[in-house]
């Protein structure tokens, strides 16, 4: 821009006619204002308003990951956002950038992951009259009810308050996605350099704790104390609010045995005594109250509900009384009675029940602990025998006791995981010893996130990635390995290949030539695309192999991409949710 355009656009405080040394524009206020937050890394596809944006926050020591599609840049920033626990930031284009975004936005969302979509927009004036702009969309009605905050900045002295709401509205209460809404011409705005640097505001106290109250408390400490058959749930929200100790020691404590969620498996290591997951299909219905930490009974707690949990019929109510620490207060009776609800931030209730036990606390019934050893050692042994066998192709119990065994001498190495029989098996073989190192499809069971999970792990903790990804699930992002070959990140990518969605064994009813809609190209050699962009390819069949392409993955610290070889007949439709899965009754006629 030159002196006189900057000094034709500067008079906003009226005062002189601005030199350029003494403007500030919108672009660089943006930066600025992150920068202030602790937000150094932006996850984003460029284009057309915010190319200049990427790039000089990029010039002005941000580090700037660009991915080959939105969807995997939102993931990423929702990941970042939840291994932080402040907001990741997700930056792209207008209309269709920004549409491609707002999936990632939406999960972030459901999950409770705090995270920021920037996307630029069209010219205001001529989206509201509809009169047909590049990329025209009026981002903010459409993305408003598909986060949990959506704002918009119009004028460049408003950037800093703008951001620092998006910053709020991510992580305070239930943390969540927020869309902040930045037209194009915004960025070319200036304003007076100290009043543009005045603007700019540092948010105090972003997630403040939530105390609960001490009534509250007292109720849950009566219900727990009366417990014959006490279980304690672990969700991702209890690893997200990283009181890692403080859960520990309420479990070793109390002696409750627990159940963790997916994500958060490793908050206390899986081979913990406690651990009631080899156990899970006896321990809900038997258990008479029920602690949640950070968890919804939601489809994948059944409701709360139902057979799962000793009811008679789907909807029965199995007898359990509920405890729950939540800090969103309207989680509590969403599907069954909460009876002793506990609103407060985890860190914050964990204490406060903590208080309450010492070493007069009663603890559970030895019957209520040998019936669950007794159900886990039966179901270990099951498990033991399944892993032992050794199958040609290999089955995916086979290939993950592999994985188990890796992650076992890695115990710092990031699990990413998605697919139906390789999510499912996944979880139940590979144990987890440190908190928040499984991520994985989550509160929507969404299939896309792998690979832009894997870049945001491995950028924000430096650590070795490991993404165990069924053939379809990785197609959804496979294109970001060019990403992670671009960044040089530690990410070995295994693909669990049974030549399709759940298996490769489907046929087309009608006998046609297309295959069943589940079925992809036979054998399939995913491992050349991870060579075609300078990464380490393996294609592998047995067990042995599997080892030690993962081991000389790990060790190289190379890209890495191994196409692990599964019966297409193993797995089953839908994995362990075929339930939900409705099917045909009557056949075709
Ligand atoms: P999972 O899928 O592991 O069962 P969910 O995502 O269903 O876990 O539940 C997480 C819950 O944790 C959400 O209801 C959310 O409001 C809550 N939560 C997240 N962070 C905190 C926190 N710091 N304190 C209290 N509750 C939290
Ligand atoms: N699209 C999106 C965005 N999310 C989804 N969950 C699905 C489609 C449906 N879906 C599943 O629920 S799992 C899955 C799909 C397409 C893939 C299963 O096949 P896979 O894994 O190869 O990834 P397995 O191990 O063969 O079962």
């Amino acid at each position: 821009m030159s002196n006189a355009q900057a000094a034709s656009v500067s008079n906003i405080n009226g005062s002189h006619e601005a030199t350029e040394e003494e403007l500030i524009d919108g672009f660089h206020l943006v930066i600025k204002a992150l920068q202030l937050n602790d937000i150094h890394t932006i996850y984003g596809v460029p284009g057309i308003p915010i190319t200049d944006l990427a790039r000089l926050a990029q010039g002005q020591g941000m580090r700037v990951i660009s991915f080959r599609h939105e969807q995997h840049a939102g993931n990423a920033a929702a990941i970042a956002g939840y291994l932080n626990a402040k907001p990741g930031v997700c930056l792209t284009v207008s209309a269709p950038g920004f549409l491609n975004g707002l999936t990632a936005l939406a999960n972030a969302t459901t999950n409770c992951f705090p995270m920021i979509l920037i996307s630029g927009s069209s010219e205001r004036e001529v989206v509201d009259l509809q009169q047909g702009d590049y990329e025209e969309m009026d981002q903010l009605a459409i993305a408003k009810p598909l986060c949990k905050a959506a704002f918009r900045v119009l004028h460049v002295e408003d950037i800093g308050i703008g951001i620092a709401r998006a910053i709020r509205a991510a992580v305070s209460g239930r943390p969540g996605g927020v869309y902040l809404d930045l037209p194009g011409k915004l960025f070319v705005q200036t304003i007076d350099k100290a009043w543009g640097q005045r603007s700019l505001v540092k948010v105090v106290d972003p997630a403040p704790k939530q105390h609960p109250d001490q009534e509250a408390l007292e109720r849950a400490i009566e219900l727990l104390k009366t417990a014959q058959k006490p279980l304690i749930i672990l969700g991702k929200g209890a690893a997200y609010a990283r009181c890692d100790q403080a859960i520990k020691q309420l479990i070793e404590s109390t002696g409750i045995p627990y159940l963790p969620m997916s994500m958060a498996k490793g908050l206390l290591p899986d081979d913990h005594p406690q651990s009631a997951q080899a156990a899970r299909s006896y321990v809900l219905p038997q258990a008479d109250v029920v602690l949640l930490i950070g968890a919804r009974l939601n489809w994948l707690l059944a409701h709360g509900k139902g057979k799962t949990w000793g009811g008679s019929s789907a909807k029965q109510w199995g007898g359990q009384q509920f405890i729950q620490i939540d800090i969103a207060a309207t989680e509590m009776d969403s599907n069954v009675a909460i009876n002793a609800p506990l609103v407060g931030d985890i860190h914050s209730c964990v204490n406060g029940l903590q208080k309450f036990i010492d070493a007069s606390w009663p603890k559970p019934s030895l019957a209520w602990l040998k019936a669950i050893q007794d159900k886990k050692n039966k179901n270990s042994q099951k498990m033991a025998e399944a892993l032992a066998n050794n199958p040609s192709p290999m089955s995916f119990h086979s290939a993950l006791r592999v994985v188990r065994d890796v992650i076992q001498d890695n115990p710092e190495a990031i699990l990413v995981n998605e697919g139906a029989n390789a999510l499912d098996f996944t979880r139940s073989i590979v144990n987890m010893y440190q908190p928040r190192k499984r991520l994985d499809v989550g509160t929507w069971g969404v299939m896309g996130v792998g690979m832009g999970f894997s870049v945001a792990a491995a950028i924000e903790t430096g650590q070795q990635v490991i993404a165990v990804e069924g053939d379809s699930a990785f197609g959804f992002s496979g294109m970001e390995i060019e990403t992670i070959c671009r960044y040089h990140l530690p990410v070995c990518v295994v693909v669990l290949n049974n030549n399709g969605v759940y298996r490769g064994t489907d046929v087309n009813q009608s006998g046609g030539e297309d295959v069943a809609p589940t079925v992809f190209v036979k054998d399939a050699r995913y491992e050349k695309l991870m060579e075609a962009f300078g990464g380490a390819g393996y294609y592998v069949t047995t067990p042995e192999q599997l080892m030690q392409a993962m081991k000389q993955a790990i060790q190289s610290k190379r890209p890495t991409l191994i196409n692990a070889i599964i019966d297409e007949a193993a797995g089953t439709e839908s994995g362990r949710i075929a339930n939900l899965n409705p099917t045909a009754t009557l056949k075709n006629k």
